[in-house]
């Protein structure tokens, strides 16, 4: 009986024993997977960090870049040839990790393209600058807008950034977004940044698609003729009115014939522009009309660069990080910052 007694509290005393030592096994492995969860997520933080100073660091160097630029002109698009190296856009290799700055843009014919280095922000029209019929006109040309409810949107859109209250023939102004379903205010000021414009009378999403690549809200106002894309260079041309479509294609061609062979426009205004054009392919005496009145809204310098900085470190579940950035070099400032 006695015997039997031990033996049971022998039992009771492994069985505890067995549960201690369970609890303890399964405390460790919990112990042991929550630090080793927080010395990985340290470490995931570390990278993080890292990599978002070396974005930062791209930023910097491409800013430098463009500072060495010395041609007003400069080609900031490397579109012809995708595999050079656009300004700013070298691959920072650090013992860390890399960097480097990106741009895409909306190509000839709507497809995205994505190039090394910065992007000339005066390839695109300024919303804020450019008047009524150029802004109807690359309505026109980059979506299937027609002419007459162009004209009537591009009237919306100045109304929107003047700072009067009376609205332009064809306009909308405070009254008409008061009375809104949903009402909001007119702006009467300038354009912030450019997904504004969705805001304004009879702006939809399609039209938007078929422009937000091609506009902008920095820059000196005029478009920079040996950057701005075919389709912007053709709004330029309609925007200036009178010509018939066949000079005005011709126009646009020559002025593509002359940079895709290398060249770049080097002084101010149309009779610059027309010299230049002239001494590579003959021009008739329309073209000449139609280059005279472009002139007034072109330019040849690029003043305004966009770019996306990408920093990564580590190799296996690496951390990224991107800033979109816009540098206005004749204000010397970062008018445009997005992490
Ligand atoms: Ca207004």
């Amino acid at each position: 009986m006695r015997k039997n007694h031990h033996r049971e509290r022998g039992g009771s005393i492994l069985i505890l024993a067995t549960c201690v030592l369970f609890s303890l096994a399964i405390l460790a492995v919990a112990v042991s997977s929550y630090v080793s969860a927080n010395i990985n997520s340290v470490s995931w933080l570390k990278r993080n960090e890292q990599s978002y100073l070396l974005a930062r660091s791209a930023v910097e160097y491409a800013i430098a870049e463009t500072m060495t630029v010395t041609d007003v002109w400069y080609r900031a698009e490397s579109e012809s040839s995708p595999t050079s190296r656009g300004l700013g856009g070298e691959e920072l290799i650090l013992a860390q990790g890399s960097a480097m700055v990106y741009h895409r843009t909306v190509s000839d014919r709507d497809n995205i393209v994505t190039n090394s280095g910065l992007e000339n922000e005066e390839r695109r029209i300024n919303i804020n600058k450019a008047d009524r019929a150029l802004i109807a006109s690359l309505l026109v040309q980059a979506t299937d807008c027609d002419a007459i409810k162009a004209n009537s949107i591009a009237a919306n859109v100045l109304d929107w950034r003047d700072p009067d209250t009376e609205p332009l023939d064809g306009g909308a102004e405070n009254s008409y977004y008061a009375g809104l379903k949903s009402p909001y205010e007119c702006r009467d000021g300038d354009f912030r940044f450019p997904e504004e414009i969705l805001l304004v009378k009879d702006m939809t999403e399609e039209f938007f698609e078929g422009i937000r690549g091609r506009i902008t809200v920095y820059g000196h106002g005029k478009v920079n003729v040996n950057t701005a894309d075919p389709v912007v260079l053709m709004s330029l041309a309609h925007a200036a009115g009178s010509a018939d479509a066949t000079t005005m294609e011709a126009v646009v061609a020559k002025i593509e014939n002359y940079r895709d062979a290398g060249h770049a426009f080097t002084s101010e205004g149309a009779a610059g522009i027309l010299k230049q054009i002239s001494s590579y392919s003959a021009v008739s005496d329309e073209e000449r009309a139609l280059l005279a009145k472009m002139g007034k809204r072109m330019s040849v310098g690029a003043s305004c660069f966009r770019g996306t900085a990408v920093g990564q470190v580590g190799n296996e579940n690496p951390a990224t990080r991107r800033i979109e950035f816009v540098y206005d070099k004749r204000k010397r400032k970062l008018v445009y910052w997005h992490e």
